[in-house]
């Protein structure tokens, strides 16, 4: 998900004529959002955040835990320079500190930012959240501004 974010976002700015080759937090939070509410609800549902992660699940070695090995290898695959903002992304979604990701952190990860509870992530939940994390890992990439 970030990976193709990032690569969409790398295009933006020829698109929209300009100079900057970055985009700011929040833009690039709304983004990764409509990339992931797959079936355009409005709401990215716990599923749809499984979805995203069994993605980064190893096609050699497809047994429903990313490794930190894994994630990475995913996401520096194309670009070497998000290895940095990849480990950083990585603490944050082991939610359980075990150095595997699992259910467990996926629904962890998912209450981190359903902050009223109500057991579905909105679009303004998962901007406000994800704003947030960007800001505070952005030192590692020069794609967020
Ligand atoms: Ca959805
Ligand atoms: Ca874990
Ligand atoms: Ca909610």
């Amino acid at each position: 998900m970030l990976y193709l974010v990032l690569a969409l976002i790398a295009l933006l700015p020829a698109c929209l004529g300009q100079q900057q080759d970055c985009v700011p937090a929040d833009f690039m939070a709304h983004v990764m959002f409509v990339e992931s509410d797959v079936d355009g609800d409005g709401v990215l549902h716990l599923r749809e955040l499984i979805d995203v992660f069994r993605e980064y699940d190893d096609v050699d070695n497809p047994d429903g835990i990313v490794t930190r090995e894994e994630y990475v290898k995913y996401q520096t695959r194309h670009d070497p320079e998000l290895d940095g903002l990849s480990h950083e992304l990585y603490n944050v979604y082991d939610v359980n500190n075990d150095h595997r990701l699992t259910m467990d952190d996926y629904d962890g990860f998912y209450r981190q930012m359903d902050v009223d509870t109500d057991d579905s992530v909105t679009e303004p939940e998962f901007t406000t959240y994800w704003t947030k994390l960007f800001n505070s890992v952005k030192h590692h990439t020069n794609l967020i501004c």
